[in-house]
This record gives C-alpha cells, sequence and structure tokens, in this order.
C-alpha cells in the first residue's frame, strides 16, 4: 500500500532522482507567479519545494494554489535534481491530495518575522509547535530523558511510577490541589517524595521516577509551573548524602552529554553546549553566607535562599568558573520534615544549583521512626495524615537518600531559555489550565 508519508522532506536522496515519489506535509508558503508556483511542504524533519507548473498539470496546480497555509496534503510526483530549490531537488506534482484544510486567518504564524507574545503563542500552542525553534526544543527534552533512563538504568536504579491522588501532602506544605475523591477529600502529589522512601523498606533499594508534581503555588514567575515534571531518585542503604550527590552529579552530565549530540536541534536553536566536568563543587550552606556577606547581602542564618540571593551566588560562582555547584549542610529549619539531621541545627539536606537557579534538591532522609514523628511534630504537622507513610518505618527501613530534579529547570538552564514555560508543552500556571 502506498503510505501516506513515504518519504521525510530531508530524507530524500539522490537516487530518488527521476522517480515518483509521495510527500506530506503542512503547507508552509506558496508562490503563485501565475504560471509557475513554488510550494513549500514542511514536515517533522524540515521542508521542501514542491514545484508547480500550470502547463504541465492544471488540475495539480489550481488545487496547491488555492489551498490555505497550513493545510496538510500529499503530492505525489516526480522528483528532481535542482539547484534553485533550498534542498537541491524539487517536486513536480502529480496528483494532489487535501487531508486536512487550515481555516484561515492563522491564529499564529508560523514563519512571521515578527515575534508573537509568549500568551498568544500558549493559546495557540498545537500551531506554536509547528515552529522548528520550538519543536527543537521537545527533540532535546526527548533526548535528555532518554539519556536520564539511560544514566540511572545503568548505575542499577529501576523505573517505578507512585500515586497522584494521595492521601496526605508530600512536601508537608500548604501548596496542595485538594481533589474531592468520593466521600474523602485528597490532594495531587506535589513529588513522589513519601512513596519512594516507603520503597525502600521494600528491598526495590535503587528506584527513579519521572514524575509529575501539582503545586498550588500562588506565585506566577519565569521559573514556577504548577505542573511541572522531575526525575525523582531515591536510594537505601547509603552512608550519607554525598553518594546521592554522586547520582545526580553523574545524571546530569549524561543528560548534559545527550542534549550536546542533538547537533540539528541545537543548530535550529544557535546554541552550543559543553558538558561540564565532574566533580561539582560542594559550597556548604555557611560558606555560601559568607560569600554572599562579601557582595554586602545578608541572609539570616537558617532561612532558604531567595531568589535574589540565589542568583548573586550564581554570579560569583560564575567567576570561579564554576556553573554546576551544591549547597550542602543546609540549616535543618530550612529543609523538609524527613530531612536527616546532623547536629542540633544542620541537615543532610542540599541542593544542586546552576548558574544561580535551583535544579534540584535531595538529602539523606531519616530512617528512625521516633525522630521521623518528632520532627513531623516539630514542623507543625498533622501526623494523623502521615500514619500509613510511618508505617512503612516501623518494620525495617534502612539508611536512605535521594533527590527530586525538575525537567523544566534543567532544560531553561540547558537552552539558555528565560521562561519556564517555554520547557512544557502545555504549560500551567496561576491563570492557565488550557489548553
Ligand atoms: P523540591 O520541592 O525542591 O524538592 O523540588 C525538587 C525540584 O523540582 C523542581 N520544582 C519545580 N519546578 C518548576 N515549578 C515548580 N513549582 C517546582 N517545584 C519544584 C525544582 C526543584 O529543585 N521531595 C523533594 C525532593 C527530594 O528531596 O527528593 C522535593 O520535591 O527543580
Amino acid at each position: 500500500m502506498d503510505q501516506i508519508r513515504s518519504h521525510y522532506s530531508t530524507d530524500v536522496t539522490s537516487d530518488q532522482f527521476g522517480k515518483i515519489i509521495s510527500v506530506a506535509g503542512w503547507v508552509e508558503d506558496i508562490r503563485n507567479l501565475g504560471s509557475l508556483a513554488f510550494i513549500i511542504l514542511r514536515d517533522k524533519k524540515g521542508t521542501l519545494q514542491v514545484t508547480g507548473l500550470k502547463k504541465v498539470n492544471a488540475s495539480a496546480f489550481e488545487t496547491l494554489v488555492s489551498t490555505p497555509r497550513e493545510s496538510v496534503v500529499r503530492v505525489k510526483g516526480l522528483c528532481q535534481k535542482s539547484d534553485k530549490a533550498r534542498n537541491g531537488y524539487e517536486v513536480l506534482p502529480e496528483e494532489v491530495s487535501i487531508l486536512s484544510s487550515a481555516e484561515t486567518p492563522l491564529p499564529l504564524g508560523i514563519v512571521d518575522k515578527v515575534e508573537s507574545e509568549l500568551e498568544t503563542r500558549l493559546d495557540n500552542r498545537f500551531i506554536d509547535l509547528r515552529k522548528s525553534e520550538v519543536q527543537a526544543i521537545f527533540t532535546i527534552r526527548s533526548a535528555v530523558l532518554g539519556a536520564a533512563h539511560q544514566t540511572l538504568r545503568s548505575l542499577g536504579f529501576s523505573e517505578v511510577h507512585t500515586p497522584k491522588i494521595i492521601g496526605s501532602s508530600s512536601e508537608g506544605g500548604t501548596d496542595v490541589f485538594r481533589v474531592r475523591y468520593f466521600e474523602k477529600d485528597a490532594y495531587l502529589a506535589q513529588s513522589p517524595q513519601l512513596y519512594k522512601q516507603m520503597l525502600m523498606a521494600t528491598g526495590m533499594d535503587k528506584v527513579y521516577e519521572i514524575a509529575w508534581y501539582f503545586r498550588a503555588e500562588q506565585h506566577n514567575t519565569r521559573r514556577h509551573l504548577n505542573e511541572s515534571t522531575a526525575v525523582d531518585v531515591e536510594m537505601a542503604f547509603i552512608n550519607s548524602e554525598e553518594e546521592v550527590m554522586q547520582v545526580l552529579e553523574t545524571l546530569v552530565k549524561g543528560m548534559w552529554e545527550a542534549a550536546s549530540k542533538q547537533t540539528e536541534a541545537l543548530k535550529i536553536l544557535g546554541k552550543d553546549i559543553n558538558v561540564p566536568s565532574l566533580p561539582f563543587r560542594r559550597v556548604p550552606y555557611d560558606e555560601a553566607l559568607r560569600l554572599l556577606e562579601k557582595r554586602d547581602i545578608h541572609v539570616e542564618w537558617g532561612n532558604d535562599l531567595g531568589t535574589e540571593e540565589e542568583r548573586i551566588l550564581g554570579e560569583i560562582m560564575k567567576e570561579e568558573q564554576c556553573d554546576f555547584y551544591f549547597i550542602t549542610r543546609y540549616p535543618l529549619q530550612a529543609k523538609p520534615f524527613y530531612t536527616m539531621p546532623e547536629g542540633e541545627k544542620y541537615s543532610r539536606g542540599f541542593d544542586l544549583e546552576c548558574k544561580g537557579i535551583e535544579l534540584a534538591s535531595g538529602s539523606q532522609r531519616i530512617h528512625q521512626v521516633d525522630l521521623l514523628e518528632s520532627r513531623i511534630k516539630e514542623c507543625g504537622l498533622n501526623i494523623d495524615e502521615f500514619s500509613s507513610y510511618l508505617k512503612g518505618f516501623r518494620y525495617g527501613m534502612p539508611p536512605h537518600g535521594g533527590f527530586g530534579f525538575g525537567i523544566e529547570r534543567f532544560m531553561m538552564e540547558l537552552l539558555d531559555i528565560n521562561n519556564i514555560r517555554e520547557c512544557i508543552l502545555f504549560p500551567r500556571d496561576r491563570t492557565r489550565v488550557s489548553p
């Protein structure tokens, strides 16, 4: 059977010259010169030129020139070498079928020189995604996710999926979406935290999940989403959080390397990628505060770094040729209830930063149920909500730790993208739930 798409535009090779081929795609542009017309067809891999000559095939010519832009058509015709056409060949149409006609006017131009507003683009995301520079982001995203699976599997991790409708808030915060679950209230998971930890009590001692985070955070910033994705890792029988950080930096390097091999997509985006070398620098929280103090930025001990403080620390580290760095030994009060304390005031929690933006956070966890219960109470949380989680700690729980690593944040830093909404297909933010 003749396939609808027998050739991608860029798959046509010189051995097809002189042969009849079928191509299909979106009509990107039509230049009608009266008796001659150039139609640019676009598909996943690029564009090709269909050259219509009225006197050779009047019906194919008329169909093509009257087709609205962005319609999907299939063209069967002679493929011939052409030095003038952009790919070095053209297709002379013999048969044209309109597979789907586009309405006019288009809500968004594909090849317009004028850049549309992000809101307009997101309102019409399915068209926005037809632009090669927008699609290139997702080609790279797919490649880095492939590398994440590959790297973690090669390190002995198994992929898991944990529930996204849950009975208690995963991070202990208030930023949860409440859902009606038949007669009860439930929440959308803010992260797989509680479940990945419970799995540590099962003998599945190295797990990862490419997970959805649902967070009802009110702020509408360029680096927050209300629905985001992350790579979550949990590993048992660790001696300290250092082993967790080593997995995280290996993962980041693997993903960065995979991105650097996406030469076509990077060319479209005009980006060059330099793979970072390991190990990333470890900057204890107290040292971070001292570095900031030298720039007259005072952070009260115990507080998490704010956006601006993180940015300035990023600048300081950049001056030392350091894009990636861990902030380690956080104060206990700045970290969630499940974080293992280190002495009275400190914790075994860390963040991974890239150029002043947090990409990941993680820790060694508390595995002793008594300590965990007292930390839940100290953090002002309702212990009854955590009963099924705590049960997982009562019958043999090894020392463990892990991290959550934001995929959209990673993409922003990888490709120098200013707004996180560009890094997810259909963003959910404070005001957007559709499309
Ligand atoms: P945390 O809350 O720091 O840690 O989240 C981990 C990483 O997920 C990304 N992220 C977000 N990205 C975009 N928009 C958001 N609203 C958003 N929230 C989080 C960030 C962040 O560093 N359970 C712990 C992880 C762990 O300890 O295993 C957690 O969720 O890149």
